[in-house]
Formats: structure tokens, sequence, C-alpha cells
């Protein structure tokens, strides 16, 4: 059976007009007849919990793989915003379950994803929803992340314009009861190129504007030779990074298609930037030490702290 294209105008934000006076769009009709929410991965609900008053204030949210991480991007972002507290103090809203971590910083949410498209898909629905119900407004959102660079130096960050799927092709399959739904996975080109403008201020480290190839698997999917099955050669799998380079993927990584697929239907301004940690035509094993990596991984949080800085028009 042929493919559904899931974006068609109609089911498409307007560039101009994103997010339908600001607010989140939220594309289900029998939400309208549920007599209470649960979203069951956060451990939060409308009838056990005030969503207005507890996430009304969000414009920002941050969404990465560890909830160390992300505890550790609160924290950080808490200082730069010159918030009112100690930073110390800032607790998990999910501590009721461990599917994920939320931490709350003033207007900045920050929340992890796990490992995934099925791990970021079942976050994003909730969150989409928390946002919706909390009537929040304006709102972006971005990942930041960790992928494999593909011809460019490690610690490079890349901030994704188009998330590709392992074929190259900018889009997102989703299956429906039996029929394969194809999304949009263009990520917002303005928000992009304000992130690279971020960054080159910054001036520390080098950023790019690149397409990202989302896959569903680290070590088969990205085409590495070391894992515990492998049957394709070297040289098959440098034709194949090569080709990728040749489409325009600059990094490799496993949920910016979903990610920008759901954002870009529920109109919400969204971003992709992750650092690279290796650059997979040199290898497959992430071999730098934990000083380094450390090191590479506050890079995506540093261009978002003054990302948020210029946009709350703080001095940076
Ligand atoms: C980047 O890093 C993780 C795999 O190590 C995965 O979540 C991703 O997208
Ligand atoms: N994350 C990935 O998905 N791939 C890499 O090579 C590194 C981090």
């Amino acid at each position: 059976m042929a493919p559904i294209l899931d974006s068609s105008p109609s089911n498409l934000p307007e560039r101009d007009n994103y997010g339908n006076n600001g607010f989140v769009h939220i594309k289900n009709p029998h939400l309208d007849h549920l007599p209470e929410d649960i979203l069951y991965h956060f451990d939060l609900g409308t009838k056990t919990h005030d969503l207005p008053s507890m996430f009304g204030d969000v414009k920002f949210v941050c969404v990465g793989g560890s909830p160390n991480r992300m505890r550790e991007f609160a924290v950080f972002i808490h200082e730069e915003l010159g918030l009112d507290g100690d930073s110390r103090d800032i607790t998990d809203i999910c501590a009721g379950t461990d599917r994920y971590s939320m931490y709350k910083a003033g207007p900045v949410l920050s929340i992890s994803h796990g490992m995934g498209i099925p791990s970021i898909s079942i976050m994003l629905h909730e969150l989409i929803k928390l946002l919706h119900h909390a009537k929040c407004r304006d709102v972006t959102i971005i990942r930041i992340g960790t992928s494999g660079g593909i011809g460019i130096e490690p610690g490079t960050v890349v901030i994704t314009d188009t998330a590709v799927d392992s074929f190259f092709r900018p889009q997102f399959e989703q299956v429906i009861l039996d029929k394969v739904v194809v999304r949009n996975t263009e990520l917002h080109p303005e928000l992009a190129e304000s992130l690279l403008r971020c960054s080159n201020e910054i001036n520390d480290f080098p950023t790019i504007i690149g397409h990202t190839m989302c896959t569903y698997d680290f070590y088969e999917g990205q085409g590495r030779l070391d894992g515990a099955l492998c049957s394709f050669s070297k040289e098959e799998k440098c034709e194949y990074l090569q080709r990728a380079y040749g489409a325009g993927v600059r990094n490799i990584e496993m949920e910016s298609s979903v990610f920008a697929a759901m954002c870009h239907l529920c109109g919400l301004k969204a971003a992709v930037v992750c650092v690279t940690l290796l650059d997979r035509l040199q290898g497959d094993q992430i071999t730098q030490s934990h000083a380094v990596l450390a090191e590479y991984q506050r890079r995506p949080q540093k261009l978002i702290a003054k990302f948020m800085k210029t946009q709350l028009g703080l001095s940076t």
C-alpha cells in the first residue's frame, strides 16, 4: 500500500503564524472528551496537578538523552539567567517515575528523553499535551545531544536544517494502525540561523548547519563495524558514509527525525543542536577521554544559554 503523506498544507503551521497565536497545536479530537488526561510517563495529570500554574510561564524547552545531563543543564541555565534561589535546589518534577526526568529553571524546562525514536516519541506526546494543558505560548524547543560526525572535526556542533532517514530522505515514516504515514522533518530555518549566529558570537568551537541522519540503531544502523553483528565490509561502510556526506549529512544520531516531525505538525519552533564525538570516516569507537567528552557535551549547552539570554534581552 502506498504511504500516506502527512504534510499537506492544511496540516502545516504557517511559518509566520507558528503555533496558532503562539499556542501549541494538538491534533487529536479525542482529547476533548477525556475527563482527565494522565501523562503517565511523567507521573503528572490534569486532575492531580495544576499544570497552568506549574508550567504556564515556560518559553523554552530543552530536551536531551540523559537525565544527569538535563539536570546539569537546568543548574547551568539557572546560573546563566541569574535566576533567584539556589540552583542546587532544583528537583526532578517527574520524581514519581524513573522513565524521564524534568527540571524547571524559570522559563526553561529541561527534560530527558532516553535513547532512540520510540523513547523520545512517547516523551514528546506527553510534553506537547503538557504545554497545551498548561496554556503555554510561543514556546521554542531545542534538542541538545551527541552524535557521530561525518567528515568534520570531532567536537564540531551541528545545527540540523533537516533530519534525514537512512536513505537520506527528508522524512519520517510513522506506522499508524496498518498504514505508513510519511511526515516532514524540516526544522525551523530562522531558528537554526539565529543559533549559528550565537555560536559565531561565542567563537569558542566550530559550528555548522547541515543534515542530520537519524537511525534506529547505534551499531549496524549507523554502519559500525564494532557491534555484536556485522554483515558488511569496511569498504561498504566507507562507501555508504561517503554517500551520506555527498547527500549533505554531517552527523548521525537517533532522535532528530521524529522530533522534527512532531514539532512541525504541532507548530512548535524547533531546533536540533548536537556535538559530534568522533569522525565516523576515521573510526567507530569513541576513544576520547571522559574530560574531553564532557567538555564537548557542554558546547551545545553554552550555545543554547547564549541564545536564551539573547532572546530574553539579558546582557550576554
Ligand atoms: C546520540 O547518542 C545516543 C547513542 O549513544 C543516542 O541517543 C543519540 O541520538
Ligand atoms: N550518538 C550516536 O547516535 N552516534 C554516534 O556515533 C555518537 C553518538
